[in-house]
Order: C-alpha cells, then sequence, then structure tokens
C-alpha cells in the first residue's frame, strides 16, 4: 500500500520516515543511491521530476516534498495524531516546516556538502561528479553544490548557511522553555519529527557542542532518540561506516568550524 523511495542518511527521507514509524506503518523500500546519482534516472524522474527523495507512492498516488507527504500521511492515517487539534497551534506547529523547508534545509545542504561526503565525491571520477552536479536542476542549488565541493568550509556560502543551522538550534531553545515539551506541543508530532534530521546532521557532522549548549535542544534530542520510531527510521537506517565518515570528515575541519559556531551563537 505504501512504497517509500528515499535514502537512508537524506534529512527529508529521515523526516518522512519518523512520522511513518510513529504511526506504526510499514512500507515498501526504494532506496535511491544520492551519491551515485540514482535521483537523476530517467524513471525516477517520472515520479519525482525535482531529482530529490522522498517519494511516497500511495495506492497508486505519487506524493513528492518531504513536509507535504508528512501533512498527507498525517491526513490518510490519523491516528496518533501529529498535529494539535486547537486551529491556532496548529498553525504554529506548522511554522516549523515551513522554516525548515525555506531556510534550514538549504543551509543544510551546504554545511553537509562542504564537509561530509566532500572526500568521497572528490574521488569520484570528474566527469561523474560533474555529470551528477549538472543534472541539479535547481541553478541555485547547483551552484552551492558546486562551490562546496570546491572550496569546503572554505566555501563562500559556508558561514552564512552555518549560522541558519545555529538560529534554528536558538529558536528551538527559546520554543521548548515555554512549550508542553514538544514542538508540536504536547506530543512529538510534525514538527518534531521535520527538526529532528536536521539536528541529527549537526551532531553527525561533529557540531555536537552546539547542541550540548543549548539543553532544552539537548533534551528534546535525547527524548527523541529514546522513541521507538527513531530506532525503525533513523538510527535502523545508518550504517557506523556512513556515521563515521560524517563525523570523521566533521573532526577534521573543527578548528575551522568552532569559530563560525561561536561567532553564529554570540550573534544571536
Ligand atoms: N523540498 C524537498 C527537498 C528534498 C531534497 O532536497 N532531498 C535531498 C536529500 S535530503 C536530495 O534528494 N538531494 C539530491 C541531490 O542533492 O542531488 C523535500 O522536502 O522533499
Amino acid at each position: 500500500m505504501l512504497e517509500l523511495y528515499h535514502n537512508a542518511v537524506s534529512t527529508c527521507s529521515q523526516k518522512v520516515r519518523l512520522v511513518l514509524a510513529h504511526k506504526g506503518l510499514e512500507f515498501t523500500s526504494h532506496e535511491i543511491d544520492l551519491l551515485g546519482g540514482g535521483q537523476h534516472a530517467p524513471e525516477y524522474v517520472k515520479l519525482n521530476p525535482n531529482h530529490v527523495v522522498p517519494t511516497l507512492v500511495h495506492d497508486g498516488a505519487v506524493l513528492i516534498e518531504s513536509s507535504l507527504i508528512n501533512e498527507f500521511v498525517n491526513d490518510a492515517f490519523p491516528e496518533p495524531a501529529m498535529l494539535p487539534a486547537d486551529p491556532a497551534a496548529r498553525h504554529g506547529a506548522r511554522l516549523w516546516p515551513k522554516l525548515l523547508d525555506d531556510k534550514v534545509h538549504p543551509a543544510t545542504g551546504v554545511v553537509t556538502f562542504a564537509i561530509g561526503p566532500r572526500s568521497m565525491l572528490l574521488n569520484q571520477p570528474k566527469e561523474v561528479r560533474e555529470a551528477n552536479t549538472n543534472a541539479i536542476p535547481d541553478p541555485a542549488r547547483r551552484a552551492a553544490r558546486r562551490s562546496v565541493l570546491e572550496h569546503g568550509v572554505k566555501a563562500p556560502e559556508f558561514a552564512g548557511a552555518l549560522s541558519t543551522l545555529i538560529n534554528l538550534l536558538d529558536r528551538m531553545e527559546n520554543a521548548l522553555l515555554s512549550s508542553a515539551g514538544w514542538l508540536s506541543g504536547e506530543s512529538f508530532g510534525l514538527a518534531d519529527a521535520g527538526a529532528l534530521p536536521y539536528v541529527l546532521r549537526l551532531d553527525h557532522l561533529f557540531i555536537t557542542s552546539a547542541i550540548e549548549a543549548r539543553p532544552k535542544v539537548l533534551d528534546w534530542y535525547q527524548r527523541v532518540q529514546a522513541l521507538p520510531a527513531f530506532a525503525t527510521a533513523v538510527s535502523d537506517w545508518l550504517t557506523p561506516p556512513m556515521v563515521a565518515m560524517l563525523r570523521t570528515n566533521g573532526e577534521a575541519v573543527w578548528d575551522e568550524v568552532a569559530p563560525l559556531v561561536e561567532a553564529s551563537s554570540a550573534s544571536d
């Protein structure tokens, strides 16, 4: 009934898998090799013309855009509810996916590719790397990918993108100070599932101290990791070598990244 085209490490895939797992939904898995360019394969592009994961297929309906997929899943499978019942509180919960889609996701792409898989991609034959970069349909995203692959954390886009992610942690810290415990209200919901992959990514890229410096975010992060859905949707899909690659590459550039984290925190 449900088929998911996704990738183990992809933030947008993780947020959809979290919602599916929290609702106890199983799916047929089609893993897309993003570093190998599987998202550009003509058969896949027929499903997702944006050349990205995830794509959910439900009874023949093809659904794209992770935040909208999560809304769809919450509508089609209402239990447990992952949005508050009160309309104003629902609006508040929906501001998180909007922020994540508008600002945080593009910034995460910059920070991830400047640090994480960069060395692996630089080891690919140049023509393979170029072909996969050229196939990115969005011009701004294509230019940013080219820049961070070439310049790493010294790319002009890097500091601003990192600052956007640190700003997310600050917004979360403030929100969690006055919330009933979750970004979505009284229980783990769409806002929390949406935010988790970006906090996890910072952790995986060795930017863990920025999480630890914010007690409410740290507590939230630990509570999300303790949910059964986290294992089903996130950690069970990650292999130790993948995580080690991200952390090792993050540690290797930490001396350059730490002052930028510090500056972003100081400027809030
Ligand atoms: N707005 C889209 C963004 C999806 C997206 O950027 N997916 C990434 C993985 S998290 C991807 O497929 N990237 C392919 C690439 O960078 O070439 C959504 O929320 O579904």
